[in-house]
């Protein structure tokens, strides 16, 4: 009779560090909801989750372990201690305080900005090649705080910011003409939240722009009320949810696992992410909001300045102005 580790000879040893590394910080709905899109599309070989609360996260970690006879190869671990996240490619910071019902997400600034200053440091300091996706909220302010504690080049820090606002829209057009979300083009840019921009003049379908065929799309003068049934849609539909099942989640989770995947497979897609806009549409200071960007592994290559009309760029301004005041204002 032959020993266990007889039978499974070990001839060389095995190697324990990992190309495709993901930590999510905060196991809650969204860190949750990331990490489960992320383990389920095979995008990382290896997740690591981080949080405050042991048992919490301990038993998250084990109720994914069990899963992992049914999805392709990828390591799971948790723990409290960031030494586990060491050599991630991205970290996804998800902590922190969500919107109670009726809160916007400007109100939570402070609060998130303590639990970032006992978060960031610690991801650097094991992952110092690592991109940062920020998802907490104020997601854009939050980014900026991110990039700021980080040291990080502006390039390897950026938020979730209107992806998600942007995908929303995306299935609103596409329930008004009755063609897939995928095929609907359009984009929200600025905050993620109250004064976010639809950019009317871009949406197409095909390359049928809408604004070509009724000019005033998504202006007050519109008789069909785009602006109000689609865009103002957008901007409520985070507080409708919460006041419907208490949180978001799916959506984030989806979303943030694409970005994701621009970043593992070096996809250079474009999407709708928080960056320092300094220098774009006439924005002069190191304020964060979304705007079109290039994602490949290294982070952001490209921003994509969008032809505006003077109109977008004057809401744009707007976004930016009201972001501008909260990043003002937070003690560091
Ligand atoms: P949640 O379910 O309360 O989870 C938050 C988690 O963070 C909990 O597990 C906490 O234990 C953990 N946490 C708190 N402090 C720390 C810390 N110092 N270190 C590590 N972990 C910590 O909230 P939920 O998951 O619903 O939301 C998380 C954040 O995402 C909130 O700020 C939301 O507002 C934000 N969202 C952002 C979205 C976006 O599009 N950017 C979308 C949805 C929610």
């Amino acid at each position: 009779a032959s020993t266990i580790k007889e039978v499974f000879a070990e001839i060389a040893a095995p190697v324990e560090n990992s190309h495709g590394k993901v930590t999510v910080v905060g196991v809650g709905q969204v860190g949750m909801a990331c990490a489960y899109s992320i383990l389920q599309q095979n995008l990382a070989n290896e997740l690591c989750l981080v949080d405050v609360v042991a048992d919490k996260l301990k038993g998250e970690m084990m109720d994914l372990q069990h899963g992992l006879a049914f999805t392709r190869h990828c390591t799971v671990k948790a723990d409290t201690d960031y030494s586990i996240t060491a050599g991630s490619k991205l970290c996804v910071v998800t902590a922190g305080a969500r919107q109670r019902e009726g809160e916007t997400r400007l109100s939570l600034v402070q609060r998130n900005v303590e639990i970032f200053k006992g978060i960031i440091p610690q991801l650097v300091k094991y992952s110092p090649d690592t991109c940062i996706l920020v998802v907490s909220n104020p997601v854009d302010v939050l980014t900026y705080v991110t990039w700021k504690l980080s040291g990080l080049p502006r390039e390897r820090v950026f938020g979730s910011g209107t992806n998600l606002d942007s995908a929303r829209f995306r299935f609103l057009l596409s329930e008004k003409l009755n063609i897939a979300p995928s095929s609907c083009h359009g984009w929200i840019i600025g905050e993620h939240g109250d004064s976010s921009v639809a950019v009317w003049s871009g949406v197409n379908v095909a390359g049928v722009t809408l604004h070509e065929i009724k000019p005033d799309i998504g202006e007050k003068t519109d008789n069909e009320h785009w602006e109000a049934e689609i865009h103002k849609k957008v901007v409520d539909s985070a507080y409708e949810i919460i006041k419907l099942k208490g949180y978001t989640s799916w959506a984030i989770g989806l979303s943030v696992a694409k970005i994701a995947q621009g970043i593992f497979s070096n996809s250079r897609n474009v999407f709708a992410l928080s960056t320092n806009v300094k220098g774009f549409h006439g924005i002069n200071d190191d304020v964060y909001l979304s705007l079109p960007v290039v994602l490949g592994s290294a982070g952001l290559t490209h921003v994509v300045k969008q032809q505006l009309t003077e109109a977008e760029v004057q809401k744009l301004h707007n976004s930016a102005k009201a972001l501008l005041e909260v990043q003002n204002g937070i003690v560091m």
